[in-house]
């Protein structure tokens, strides 16, 4: 890591340390909502642009260069590791990602392919051509929870209702822990090759684990995610752990293994800091959907946000969720340049 990459904003802030401005990205960032990603994608799949590291790099540079981030995420998706280790999975434009068969018996778990680290070669090699671009700006790996990436291959196409996914829970542990078990080995090798590529920090996106109670969580989903945490340990980058509707499970995310925790819009920055012992730096949690409100009052939710994340001993400014596709991309840049703005004294 170079001496620019470990002085900026986001990894200081990641470590609760002072910051030179007050970092900010989005997730989803990279994305429908900017018209050259458009431009660029326009006739390709999206798991082939995944897989396309020179298109990879451009569509993982191109918010940086639009609205002056504090960090780029790797443009891929939490599916990407299930297609290079075989499974039959495709992202349909409108739906999200739609397996050609759930996975839902024990036998189907057991015909599950491990994932060779020589398939992901093209992750590697997009990272790489990322790093290279970004000239000092941190990127940021991510990967799927093993519960969320479970959740799309139980119930083989997006349902929020998650119910394939919570009935195999609650009926038939042993092959929901060996499910569980071999997410979490895809999850860690696509993590490792990110980070051993360039990246900076990784985030764990566990989006639908609010579905879930505290102890659900702590007896099914919890070891799995430790585990992927300690397979990334010893490369020693910050690790964030987000999920929506968390309210209930703010401790047991940190508990499983988490450097800073992302926080989405169900819960203010202050109460949750005060939820984690006021110890843990935080990320987030705009409401994504004031971005379509008139600028004053979107102004106001940030200074919000701004002044709640004071509370916490760092705090890097995102949103509750992704970026809605139909955002106006000049709002971003704005929002961008008002994080900025704001000087630490005035945040309380
Ligand atoms: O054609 C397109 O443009 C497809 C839309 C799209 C995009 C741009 C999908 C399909 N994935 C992505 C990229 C993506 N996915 C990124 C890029 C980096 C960035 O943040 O800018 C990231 C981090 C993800 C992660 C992801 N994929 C998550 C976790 C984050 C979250 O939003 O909760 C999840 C749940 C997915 C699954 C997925 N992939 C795509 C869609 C539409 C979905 C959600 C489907 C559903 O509603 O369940």
């Amino acid at each position: 890591m170079t001496a620019t990459i470990t002085a900026a904003p986001l990894l200081a802030a990641y470590r609760g340390q002072p910051t030179s401005r007050r970092p900010v990205w989005f997730m989803r960032q990279a994305g429908r909502s900017l018209p050259e990603y458009r431009a660029v994608r326009e006739g390709t799949a999206m798991l082939d642009a995944c897989l396309n590291p020179e298109l990879a790099a451009e569509i993982t540079c191109q918010p940086v260069r639009r609205h002056d981030v504090d960090a780029a995420i790797f443009f891929s998706d939490i599916v990407v590791p299930l297609r290079l280790a075989g499974v039959a999975v495709e992202i349909v434009p409108g739906i999200g990602p739609v397996l050609d068969a759930p996975v839902r018996t024990a036998a189907d778990v057991a015909a599950l392919p491990e994932l060779d680290p020589v398939a992901l070669a093209p992750v590697r090699d997009g990272v790489a051509a990322s790093v290279a671009q970004l000239g000092g700006v941190p990127l940021i790996g991510f990967a799927g929870a093993p519960f969320t990436l479970a959740s799309y291959l139980v119930e083989g196409r997006p349902d929020r209702e998650l119910p394939a996914t919570r009935a195999l829970l609650a009926t038939d542990p042993p092959t929901w822990h060996r499910l569980l078990a071999w997410v979490g080995r895809l999850t860690s090798t696509f993590l490792r090759a990110q980070v051993e590529a360039g990246a900076v920090a990784v985030q764990l996106f566990d989006s639908w684990v609010g579905r879930l109670s505290p102890a659900e969580y702590r007896a099914s989903v919890q070891p799995h995610s430790t585990a992927v945490f300690t397979a990334v340990a010893d490369l020693d980058v910050p690790r964030v752990h987000f999920g929506t509707a968390t309210r209930d499970l703010l401790p047991d995310l940190l508990a499983a293994g988490a450097d800073v925790v992302g926080v989405a819009s169900d819960i203010g920055l202050d109460e949750a800091s005060a939820l984690l012992g006021g110890r843990v730096p935080l990320q987030g949690n705009l409401d994504p959907a004031v971005l379509a409100a008139d600028w004053a009052t979107l102004e106001a939710a940030a200074r919000d946000v701004v002044r709640r994340g004071a509370a916490a001993p760092g705090h890097v400014f995102n949103l509750g969720h992704g970026v809605p596709p139909d955002t106006d991309p000049d709002v971003l840049t704005r929002l961008v340049d008002l994080v900025h703005s704001i000087p630490p004294e005035q945040e309380s």
